[in-house]
């Protein structure tokens, strides 16, 4: 489904005079103002392709309805995402639940909608059924060195993949791990990890990144070989420049001060990007920034500071990806409020006064560097979000838009009430 830009154009319409007197707050500080829009207009940012669809628990799935049933209708789904906010102009494939078996085709057709393919996610975490031997053991930790070959082969298989669609990154997440003290010699079952990330790594393209995933439980419970950022970041290190830690915010144990470890490996030059989303509990997949929005531009404090004092690119130098999923939300809207939370978050952070920052640090002026911090994290930078998103064609408001177009009902009537998305 193709969104026509007159749909855009008079939503906007409507809006902007509305529109106008909030950006006018904004008249004394336009250069603030300018420089925060042209980052927004910059940054992309990554829809998963397993999170088209409705999400389920292990207790339940209840489907929406009009879901994409294959890879071009995924696209077609992120096409108009982006189409309404121009910020996600990317996605990230999961395989096999999305083989693109016509690259070509399948790459034009991305072309068509403006998006690009970000990192390419491999799956050694289920047995699929055309599978000869089983990972219920683990992959590329698995005692049967004929159960690591086979994971290592599918990972340079999504790699052929990748590199067929013009991606750059692969994201390796292991499930492997343990369930009960004594099952797993932790010394091998890290080594041999080790050493299968190393094949995988050697087959990587030259211009590559492999992005190294931890998570500290589930599915095992006991133990996870890929467990914190610092295994994680010992994988990397030990592979070589091209590996990088990849943090997905809902993988930590409860608590976890996440913008610190962001800061630590964004020093290490071994933050290679993100999986966006929000918990309360553990990783539950929920909307980005709708539980701790505070963490989440405390995360983008430091990745500005840090970015900053590197001389990284903000748009380009991460993997900037959302990995949520919802069972009472239509997958769509609740993307967009992701993306739109995303984009609050690194515009508030834009915004911290640094200098102030420092001197207070310097000087130990505690509450005055809350304040400062605080200051920025409570501005309404909406305006400036909506007005990137009008510059470059975008809807002032992509979920009101999305609304007043009965957009799902479209779908549902394209695709039918009972199209259900491959994922989890
Ligand atoms: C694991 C994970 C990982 C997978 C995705 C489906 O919890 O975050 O990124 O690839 O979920
Ligand atoms: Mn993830
Ligand atoms: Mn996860």
């Amino acid at each position: 489904m193709q969104l026509d830009t007159n749909s855009i154009d008079n939503h906007n319409q409507s809006r902007l005079n509305a529109h106008k007197n909030k950006l006018s707050y904004w008249a004394d500080e336009v250069e603030k103002a300018e420089a925060t829009i042209q980052k927004l207009i910059d940054f992309q940012i990554a829809i998963p392709s397993w999170a088209l669809g409705t999400g389920g628990t292990r207790f339940g799935r209840f489907a929406g309805g009009g879901e994409p049933r294959n890879l071009e209708e995924k696209i077609a789904d992120v096409g108009l995402l982006h189409a309404l906010n121009r910020s996600s102009g990317a996605i990230s494939l999961h395989i096999p639940w999305d083989i693109p078996t016509d690259p070509k085709a399948i790459q034009e057709l991305a072309g068509q909608y403006g998006l690009a393919f970000d990192a390419v996610n491999s799956n050694t975490f289920q047995d699929q059924s055309d599978q000869s031997l089983s990972y219920k053991f683990g992959s590329l930790q698995h005692t049967d060195a004929a159960v690591r070959q086979q994971a290592i082969d599918h990972n340079i298989e999504v790699i052929r993949h990748g590199e067929a669609l013009g991606s750059k990154a692969l994201t390796v997440w292991l499930s492997d791990g343990s369930s009960f003290p004594g099952q797993l010699n932790f010394r091998k079952a890290f080594q041999r990890t080790l050493d299968s990330l190393g094949e995988i790594y050697a087959a990587l393209p030259s211009d590559w990144k492999m992005f190294v995933e931890y998570k500290a439980f589930e599915p095992n419970f006991y133990s996870m070989t890929v467990g914190d950022w610092g295994s994680s970041f010992l994988y990397a290190s030990k592979l070589g420049p091209k590996a990088y830690t990849l943090v997905d915010l809902g993988h930590h144990l409860p608590n976890a001060n996440i913008e610190q470890i962001v800061a630590i490996l964004l020093n290490e030059g071994k933050l290679g990007g993100f999986h966006f989303n929000d918990s309360k509990y553990g990783d539950d997949d929920l909307t980005a920034g709708s539980i701790k929005p505070y963490q989440l531009f405390l995360i983008f404090n430091e990745l500005i500071e840090g970015m900053d004092a590197r001389g990284m690119n903000h748009a380009s130098s991460l993997g900037w990806m959302i990995d949520a999923s919802h069972n009472v939300k239509d997958p769509l809207e609740d993307l967009l409020q992701s993306v739109e939370a995303i984009q609050l978050a690194y515009a508030q952070a834009l915004l911290v006064d640094r200098v102030a920052l420092e001197e207070a640090r310097e000087a130990n002026d505690v509450a005055q560097a809350q304040e400062i911090l605080q200051d920025a994290f409570r501005t309404d930078v909406r305006p400036l979000v909506a007005e990137a998103r009008l510059r470059v064609g975008g809807a002032l408001q992509p979920l009101a838009l999305y609304r007043s177009l009965n957009m799902r009902q479209q779908l549902i009537g394209e695709r039918g009430a009972k199209a259900v998305a491959t994922g989890l």
